[in-house]
């Protein structure tokens, strides 16, 4: 079989919610992949931030088939041998009392908001059904129903309602309209990205996050941080908001919390936001599964002992100083933090940044537009300074490709 033989059986017995990169992959390796017809790639994706850690990482896939040889799922019915460990690990490892255990993105983000409205009506004194929470525009959080609800983006939302109440949206990177909406009792939480990936690699002014920060804690709301995307050294921090030495009240991770093995998400928050969700109500059959404990351990124990966040910091300086060399009018700017990157693309000859991409997969890198113009470039945090320049030079040769097209 070829790439298109699996494309094809793929558009006929599978759902069409995505319409990826005509290109169809079998193996990875650190920053590599190979398609089935063992052509080379350099990943400038990480499965949208998830194989921070490099693809197949031996210490990751130690522990999974470790732990997949003894027991892999029990339920929270029971108590199991790894679920503590996991929990003292990640809430010492991020500074917080507790950690609710979870395996989706969407999922934390679902928990974190019932966290909200539960500690908004227990601990705030909100009327009961009456919780508030403030989003940003141009977020992303998830795909569920009420995840949807508060997005801003039609093609996340279009078609899907009747939506979730409770949800109040202001500009991102605002703190004066912040500030205007915290004025309302009835608000409990302000959920935002310290970075909005999706919407384009969106980096706020800094001092964004402190000041929004600092309004939420004068108006007794919790300031909850999604970095689900952002987390796990992805912006050359351990966390996004580790840049302003912003404490959220709530932390969600996923994604790279299992270097791209496993699902695995969190919730981290200090007892007296989490306590507020007693025994039976909340949680998942795979939530705290003694595989996901085992891998998300060796998954941090990577970033850590590799210094995954310092390296992105350097190389994502380096990825963007090169892209400025390049001479094309194409590109219009690059932003991004660490290895969290973004090249706006300007449409030339009817070009645009699909067409970009198309062409650096000829050329052996593969990326994907996250809007009409926008291409991410997201490589895992185990890149080389060798291996960033070698990309850029693939991503210059690309563009020129395409411009003398
Ligand atoms: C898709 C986007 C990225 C996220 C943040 C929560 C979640 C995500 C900040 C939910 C997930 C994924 C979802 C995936 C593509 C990808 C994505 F394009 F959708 F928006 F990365 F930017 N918070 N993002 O970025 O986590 O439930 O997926 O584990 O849905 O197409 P999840």
């Amino acid at each position: 079989m070829q790439s298109k033989d699996y494309i094809e059986r793929e558009d006929r017995y599978g759902a069409h919610n995505y319409h990826p990169l005509p290109v169809v992959l079998e193996r990875g390796k650190d920053i590599f992949v190979w398609d089935v017809e063992g052509k080379k790639y350099y990943d400038f994706l990480s499965a949208y931030s998830a194989v921070n850690q490099g693809h197949c990482h031996p210490k990751i896939v130690k522990a999974m088939t470790d732990q997949a040889q003894k027991l892999t799922l029990t339920s929270r019915a029971f108590y199991n041998s790894q679920l503590g460990e996991y929990e003292e690990y990640i809430t010492k490892t991020f500074g917080y009392d507790k950690v609710l255990p979870m395996n989706s993105g969407a999922e934390a983000d679902e928990t974190a908001l019932k966290l909200a409205r539960r500690w908004g009506y227990d601990v705030k004194g909100i009327p009961d059904g009456e919780a508030k929470i403030i989003v940003a525009a141009e977020n992303f959080h998830g795909r569920t129903i009420t995840i949807i609800s508060m997005s801003t983006d039609p093609d996340s939302f279009k078609g899907f309602g009747p939506y979730t109440p409770g949800f109040v949206t202001i500009p991102y990177n605002d703190t004066d309209a912040l500030a205007k909406e915290l004025k309302d009792k009835n608000v409990c939480a302000f959920l935002v990205e310290p970075i909005q990936g999706e919407a384009g690699v969106f980096v706020p002014d800094d001092g964004y996050l402190k000041k929004a920060y600092d309004l939420c804690k004068a108006n007794n709301v919790l300031f909850i941080a999604d970095e689900v995307q952002t987390g796990i050294a992805r912006t050359g921090k351990m966390l996004a908001v580790d840049h302003e030495g912003v404490r959220p009240d709530v932390i969600i991770l996923g994604k790279a919390l299992s270097g791209g093995a496993y699902p695995i998400s969190a919730v981290l928050a200090d007892d007296e936001i989490m306590m507020v969700i007693k025994p039976g109500e909340h949680g998942s059959t795979f939530g705290g599964n003694p595989m996901a404990a085992k891998i998300a351990i060796a998954a941090l124990e990577v970033i850590k002992d590799e210094k995954l966040a310092e390296n992105a910091e350097k190389m994502g300086q380096l990825f963007r100083s090169e892209i400025l060399k390049i001479d094309s009018d194409m590109i219009e700017l690059v932003r991004g933090k660490g290895l969290l990157n973004a090249i706006i693309i300007k449409p030339k000859n009817g070009k645009e940044a699909w067409d970009v991409c198309l062409k650096m997969k000829e050329n052996g890198l593969i990326a994907k537009p996250t809007h009409e113009h926008i291409i991410r470039f997201a490589p895992p945090l185990t890149i080389t300074e060798k291996d960033i320049l070698e990309s850029v030079k693939i991503i210059a040769k690309s563009i020129k490709e395409i411009e003398n097209a």
